[in-house]
């Protein structure tokens, strides 16, 4: 026999004994909601095999930041010490790491209040491309005329792996200074 056939037989014979192979499922072992229907389990999205293994999801979406806590001073004095002693007047930045140009850019809020949650969204959600990849979210004091002042930033992979694709999660900065809840949805 050449090795053709011989592959054609193997072929065959694995495909016979295939027919006859028992269930690879039962419902009650597809995990997270999944149900077995002939012998596979049918996953909700983002899972797969016995619905616990995860997608990598290809993008995701950003509806929202909600900023629930930063830094109230600097070094011990307030953000705008040198123009009356206020509270710093509080935006963000959304960028992928190393990218030259921003995802996001907010207004600021004026005098912020450290007691009270900062909502930051854009008219429009924001696409994350890359959601393996590092992104950034920088906090800034805006001063103008004279500029701004970088109050902390927060390094993050936006696709959170093994976590079950929460719709909304929460950031802190190495610092510990920033708190940030992340409002996003998942695209396989
Ligand atoms: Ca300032
Ligand atoms: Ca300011």
């Amino acid at each position: 026999m050449n090795k053709f056939f011989s592959i054609v037989m193997f072929s065959t014979i694995v495909a016979i004994a295939g027919c006859g192979k028992k269930s690879d499922c039962t419902t009650s072992n597809c995990l997270n909601g999944g149900t077995c229907v002939d012998g596979k389990c049918e996953c909700p999205i983002g899972f797969t095999g016995d619905c616990s293994q995860e997608k990598v999801p290809t993008s995701m979406t950003i509806s929202k930041f909600v900023c629930t806590k930063f830094p109230g001073k600097n070094n011990g004095v307030l953000w705008d010490n040198l123009s009356g002693g206020k509270a710093p007047d509080i935006y963000i930045t959304f960028s992928k790491n190393g990218a030259s140009s921003n995802l996001l850019k907010t207004n600021y809020y004026s005098d912020a209040d450290t007691a009270k949650y900062y909502g930051f969204q854009t008219t429009a959600p924001i696409t994350v491309a890359s959601p393996t990849e590092q992104h950034d979210i920088f906090m800034f004091d805006d001063d103008t005329p004279n500029g701004e002042e970088i109050m902390d930033f927060v390094s993050f992979i936006p696709y959170q792996a093994g976590k079950k694709f929460p719709t909304q999660y929460t950031i802190i900065s190495e610092s510990k200074a920033i708190s940030i809840d992340v409002y996003c949805t998942y695209t396989w």
